[in-house]
C-alpha cells in the first residue's frame, strides 16, 4: 500500500506554532502581501527577516507532538509490510524529522535552511548570528533569503511530488485548509486518479467534499487514533 500524506499548520498547532488563516493566525496578524512575497523582500528584506527570525526562534523552542509521531509510526509500519508512507508537508518546521520520519519532502521550504540570491547555495539557518557563509556574495548584505516559498514562486519537489501522487493507493490531508495552489489541488488530482482520499482536520476543510472519509478533531488525538 501506498499512502500519500499532505500535511499543513494544523498539525502543529499543538506544538504552539501559528496556523495562518485561523482566527488569530499568522495571517490575521501579519499582512502575507508585506512578508511572505519575493517583492517583498526585495522592499523590505530586514522586516522579512525579522519576521521569519521570530518564528525560528518560536521553532527552536516548540516540540513535536503525537501526531507528528504518529505519522512517523506509520512510515515505519507501511515500510515494515513492503509498503510506502511519501510524507509531503506545507509546513516550514522540523517537527516530522524530530519525530523521525524518515523523509519529508518540505515543498514549501524549509525555516532552518537559507539560500543565497545569488549562488542559490542552500545552507542550514539555525542561529541568527552564526550563519557560516559559503560564498562572497552569500556574505553580503540581502545576500541570504529564508529557503521558504513565497506566494508567486514555485513550490518546490513538484516532479517527485507528482509522481508519488501518481503512484499513491491513498491520499490523505492532514491539518491543512485547502486554500493555497498547487498542494490544495492535490485531492482533486488523487480523485482523477481513482484513489481513495482522507482528510483529518480540526474542522471540515475548503475541499471537504473532495474527501472520502473524514475525520475531525484536534491532530494529538485525531491523527494516532486514524492510523492505529
Ligand atoms: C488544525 C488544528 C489542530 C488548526 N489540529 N487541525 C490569486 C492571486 C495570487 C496568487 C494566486 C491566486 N490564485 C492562486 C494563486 C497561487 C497561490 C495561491 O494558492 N494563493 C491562494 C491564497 C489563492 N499559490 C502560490 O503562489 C504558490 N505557488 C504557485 O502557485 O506557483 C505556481 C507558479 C509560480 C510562478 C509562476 C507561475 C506559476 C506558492 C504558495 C506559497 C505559500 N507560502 C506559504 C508561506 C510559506 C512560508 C511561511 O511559512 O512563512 O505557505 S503561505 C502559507 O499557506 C504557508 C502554508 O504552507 C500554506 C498553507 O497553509 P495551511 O498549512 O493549509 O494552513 P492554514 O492556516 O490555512 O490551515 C490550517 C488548518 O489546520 C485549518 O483547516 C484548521 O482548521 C486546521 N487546524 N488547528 C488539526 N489542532
Amino acid at each position: 500500500m501506498r499512502v500519500f500524506v499532505l500535511t499543513g499548520a494544523g498539525i502543529s498547532a499543538e506544538s504552539g506554532l501559528g496556523t495562518f488563516r485561523d482566527k488569530g493566525g499568522i495571517w490575521a496578524r501579519f499582512d502575507p502581501m508585506k512578508l511572505a512575497t519575493p517583492e517583498a523582500f526585495a522592499h523590505d528584506p530586514n522586516q522579512v527577516h525579522a519576521f521569519y527570525n521570530a518564528r525560528r526562534a518560536n521553532l527552536l523552542s516548540a516540540e513535536s507532538n503525537a501526531a507528528h509521531r504518529a505519522i512517523a509510526r506509520l512510515g515505519a509500519a507501511l515500510t515494515e509490510h513492503g509498503g510506502d508512507l511519501f510524507l509531503c508537508t506545507q509546513n516550514i518546521d522540523d517537527l516530522h524529522e524530530r519525530a523521525e520520519s524518515s523523509r519529508v519532502v518540505h515543498m514549501h521550504g524549509e525555516l532552518l535552511k537559507a539560500r543565497c540570491l545569488r549562488c542559490e547555495v542552500v545552507i542550514p539557518w539555525r542561529d541568527d548570528l552564526g550563519v557560516e557563509v559559503p560564498c562572497p556574495s552569500c556574505a553580503q548584505a540581502g545576500g541570504l533569503r529564508p529557503h521558504v516559498v513565497w506566494f508567486g514562486e514555485m513550490p518546490l519537489e513538484m516532479d517527485t511530488i507528482c509522481d508519488a501522487l501518481q503512484r499513491a493507493d491513498l491520499f490523505v490531508a492532514i491539518g491543512t485548509s485547502g486554500s493555497v495552489y498547487p498542494a490544495a489541488g492535490f485531492v482533486t488530482e488523487a480523485r482523477g486518479n481513482g484513489i481513495r482520499t482522507c482528510e483529518v482536520n480540526l474542522e471540515p476543510s475548503d475541499n471537504a467534499r473532495q474527501f472520502d472519509e473524514t475525520h475531525y478533531g484536534p491532530a494529538s488525538t485525531a491523527v494516532p487514533a486514524w492510523v492505529e
